[in-house]
């Protein structure tokens, strides 16, 4: 192994930090046992790699500081679940915990996680414990490590599909830390007042683990459900004739940036080989070793693969996973473009059983005033066993569902005021929200809680122009982090400051193109009469079978301009 830190920069504290930790121990242990609400500016950045972030409630915090009380701090936890797959047994165990630890409230996130909000620092360590004898974990949901991976959740009895589960579980299990450090924190009573721990020796990630983050998303060419571009590693399966042949390769995808920092940018993954069926593991291998020798440690905004990637370019990288694998890569192979197919509604597995894609709204599973999504889905997992799937568009997939069991559940989810996908738009059914606030500690702007208005505005807008059923993705976040994905659907909007937003056009529905930023600020309350004129010519000029993103990208933002300012002087 390389040297874990170059040695002319300067490492940033979070690295100082890693490598004291006594493999991410540090005085964790202590700072449990002195009570109180929050942790210290360390043991936040550790808790990180055991999947729990110390957030506050934003929307009391004046009021209260005010009041002279300190902030409404709590914890959000994240559970790791691989390709999203839970049994029914598994996901009743997180709806209790969600009532007896957290918000009651559960959140699938765009990457096929669940996450609660709103646990205290006292019942934390119980949390994780009783996520853990539900036979799951919150080991690495965060922190600068492999994250859950994600494929395609479609439970279709196929063996391609049942591969790309299975090899996402794989994975996962192969590249988890080899520190002890979580069991002895969340779940070995005995081990937790033993502070003399050394650390194990880590032969993947060496003593100061990756330098920032690293996330991989599997798919195949039908089937990019998991937008596996916008990862630092991503793999496509190729079949030829039902055979696994093998898996396309793709490093240095990451969409995170800062506003107003141009050496920060999203990028998507580049195609850089292809590896036989038995060379995955060692591929990502090779990939994260490429990140731990050559990532930026002294600057954690530029630390991401991606910029390795991009300031070394294709055939480096090559040249470096080549050396890491022991053998030439072989260049990746040609394959059809990347389709993202609809999981929403009834399909049939293959197996004589059916699923039902539940849109959730941003992926949470709430009771609200208007629907009791969380005890509809409850009371389905509970009487008919259906195994729940979640995907990376935020939504559910109830699996293993007999077909004479269909009708009741339908009935279920009605009584209860939920909404199915086919009530929606595709507007609607598509569309993506990050938490942001009040949980997120980063948000500049609303995205969760804006999302239906703004959704509700932009939709009235596509109907004015007949395009009320166009398949069009939209993406909301609450800063330039990304977590919904903006730079890699049609439309992304993108909190810039307190009500104001980043306008983004040009990608496309199908995560292969970035799009590009078409305005810097525009009021929450624009953003449907900004979007209108670029409609209006997408109805009137796109070519035959042209998409939006598409549209958008051929006429370039000058003239996207000019149509909205067009609109401008005519109003
Ligand atoms: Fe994210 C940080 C939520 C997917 C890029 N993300 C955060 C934090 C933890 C805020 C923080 O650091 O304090 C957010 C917690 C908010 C809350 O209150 O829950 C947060 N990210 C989310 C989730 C829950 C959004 C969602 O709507 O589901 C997703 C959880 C995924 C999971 O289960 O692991 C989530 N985050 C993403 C994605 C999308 C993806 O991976 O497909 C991205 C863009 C892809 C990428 O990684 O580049 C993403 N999150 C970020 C970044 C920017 C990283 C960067 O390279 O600059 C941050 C900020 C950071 O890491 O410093 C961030
Ligand atoms: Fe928070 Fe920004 Fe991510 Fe939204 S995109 S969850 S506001 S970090």
């Amino acid at each position: 192994m390389t040297e874990t830190i170059p040695p002319t920069a300067k490492p940033s504290g979070v690295e100082r930090l890693k490598l004291a930790s006594r493999g991410l121990r540090g005085d964790l242990a202590e700072q449990f046992a002195a009570g109180g609400t929050q942790v210290t500016e360390d043991g936040y950045n550790l808790l990180k790699f055991h999947g729990t972030y110390e957030q506050h409630d934003r929307d009391s915090a004046t009021e209260r500081k005010q009041q002279g009380l300190e902030k409404a701090y709590s914890f959000m936890v994240r559970v790791r679940i691989p390709g999203g797959a839970l049994t029914a047994a598994q996901y009743l165990a997180l709806d209790a915990l969600a009532d007896r630890y957290a918000n009651a409230t559960l959140r699938v996130t765009t990457r096929q996680a669940i996450q609660f909000h709103g646990v205290l620092k006292g019942d934390l360590r119980a949390h994780i414990a009783a996520i853990n004898h539900a036979l799951l974990t919150t080991q690495c949901a965060c922190g600068d490590v492999v994250r859950n991976v994600i494929t395609s959740p479609a439970p279709r009895r196929t063996p391609r599909h049942q591969r790309l589960l299975a090899d996402a579980q794989a994975l996962s299990t192969a590249l988890l830390p080899a520190s002890r450090a979580y069991h002895e924190l969340f779940l070995d009573a005995a081990a937790q007042a033993d502070l003399g721990t050394e650390a194990e020796p880590e032969p993947l990630y060496g003593p100061a683990y990756l330098p920032r983050k690293f996330k991989i998303a599997l798919g195949l060419p039908e089937d990019n459900t998991a937008d596996v571009l916008a990862n630092d590693f991503a793999a496509i399966a190729l079949y030829e004739a039902n055979r696994l042949v093998g898996y396309n390769i793709a490093v240095g995808g990451g969409l995170g940036m800062t506003h107003n920092k141009a050496a920060t940018y999203p990028r998507l993954a580049s195609l850089v080989g292809f590896v036989g069926p038995d060379q995955l593991i060692a591929a990502a291998q090779a990939a994260i070793a490429l990140h731990r020798d050559h990532g930026n440690r002294a600057d954690r905004r530029r630390a991401r693969l991606k910029y390795v990637v991009e300031d070394n370019g294709v055939e480096w990288v090559r040249a470096r996973l080549s050396e890491h694998l022991g053998f030439a890569l072989a260049p990746p192979r040609l394959m059809p473009h990347l389709a993202m197919p609809e999981l929403l509604g009834w399909h049939r597995q293959g197996d004589g059983l059916f699923w039902l894609g539940v849109p959730l709204p941003s992926g949470r599973i709430a009771d609200t005033d208007e629907a009791k999504l969380r005890t509809a889905l409850r009371i389905i997992v509970e009487r008919f066993g259906a195994d729940p799937v979640l995907t990376p568009q935020q939504d559910l997939l109830l699996s293993n569902v007999a077909a004479d069991a269909r009708d009741d559940i339908e009935a279920i989810l009605r009584a209860h005021g939920v909404t199915l996908a086919e009530q929606m738009t595709p507007l609607a059914r598509w569309a993506l929200a990050c938490p942001a606030l009040p949980t997120c500690g980063l948000a500049l702007t609303e995205a969760e809680r804006v999302r239906a208005p703004m959704v509700a505005s932009i939709d009235a807008a596509l109907a004015r122009h007949g395009l009320g059923e166009e398949r069009i993705s939209l993406r909301i976040t609450g800063c330039p982090n990304g977590c919904a994905r903006p730079y890699a659907g049609d439309i992304g909007i993108v909190g810039r400051m307190p009500g104001f937003y980043a306008l983004y056009v040009g990608g496309d529905f199908e995560g292969t193109v970035l799009s590009f930023k078409l305005l810097d600020k525009v009021a929450e309350d624009q953003i449907a009469a900004t979007l209108e004129p670029l409609f209006a010519a997408f109805a009137g000029q796109r070519l035959d079978g042209e998409a939006f993103g598409p549209f958008c990208r051929r006429l370039g933002a000058e003239r996207l301009l000019d149509e909205i300012s067009a609109k401008r002087q005519a109003a």
